[in-house]
């Protein structure tokens, strides 16, 4: 059985970041280990305020004492939401730590959504990201965290030579594979695009676009992508993985959207995703 470790917040209400990955890639038949990396009562994102924000960066350096002490081995590595330029800075050593030349890295540079940073994000804490994006094999930014990670205005008009231009520019960044979420070219469709540096090649996957988001599909993707990867599917194969399972989730999610506003009912499709990754 293949091994994860993921490394970030749990944010106690709102389904996201490790209260979506870790049953995510658990029903993908892979030992998912955590590192919280906080505890806040809810997300940050639009719709709650007033949140309570522990913050557990000093127990990093212990948990990776004891497993450093234990012997343990990942087959992947992957960071999501990280509340501190500290934070960064020690997973950035957690990496260094952990790694064998045989696993990899997945940054998700969790930073902002419809080009704005999140609530507590500055452009220290983007520096010491985009510092963390090089040491990574996979990086997963959406349009707006691209955009932070380049130094490059915000636009939400653009073409497909465009969105290359902006992975080759992620790619220069020191990452070999870089991934761009929430792309569309059109208003039916939605999806993801993937640039492998080692062959100059894109790849492309989109499905069916709503016109609603949702919070924590940028985790539901991340997650499903990591275990694909692991399992190892092709880069082709988890892009499309990502954006069916992300579409199915946002799917789920209309009909129980007043009631759930604050993340997806992605529960009722782990069980199709569990299938797909037990048959293949
Ligand atoms: O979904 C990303 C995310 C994770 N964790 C926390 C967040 C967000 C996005 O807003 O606030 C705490």
């Amino acid at each position: 059985m293949k091994r994860v470790v993921t490394i970030q917040d749990i944010s106690c209400f709102g389904k996201c970041s490790l209260t979506v990955a870790l049953p995510i890639i658990s029903a993908m038949g892979i030992e998912t280990a955590v590192i919280p990396t906080a505890v806040l009562s809810t997300h940050t994102g639009s719709g709650f305020s007033g949140y309570t924000f522990r913050d557990l960066t000093s127990d990093i350096p212990d948990i990776s004492r004891h497993w450093q002490s234990l012997g343990l081995k990942f087959d992947a590595m992957y960071t999501g939401y990280l509340g501190s330029i500290e934070q960064v800075q020690i997973v950035s050593d957690f990496f260094d730590t952990f790694s064998t030349g045989s696993n990899f890295r997945v940054v998700d540079p969790v930073l902002g959504d419809a080009g704005k940073l999140y609530a507590g994000f500055t452009p220290d804490f983007v520096r010491e990201m985009r510092r963390l994006c090089r040491k990574a094999d996979y990086i997963i930014p959406n349009m707006t965290e691209a955009s932070f990670l380049l130094d490059m205005p915000y636009t939400e008009d653009y073409d497909q030579a465009y969105v290359e231009d902006i992975l080759r520019r992620l790619a220069d960044l020191g990452c070999p594979t870089p991934l761009l979420t929430g792309v569309h070219f059109d208003s039916a469709s939605q999806g993801a695009a993937a640039y492998d540096s080692a062959s100059d090649t894109f790849c492309y996957s989109f499905g069916e676009s709503f016109d609603r988001t949702v919070h924590g599909t940028g985790d539901i993707f991340a997650s499903v992508f990591t275990g694909a990867v692991a399992l190892g599917k092709s880069l082709d194969r988890a892009l499309d993985m990502c954006v069916g399972f992300t579409h199915d989730c946002i799917e789920a999610t209309i009909p129980e959207f007043d009631r759930t506003w604050y993340g997806t009912c992605f529960e009722t499709c782990l069980g199709s995703l569990a299938a797909q990754c037990a048959e293949n």
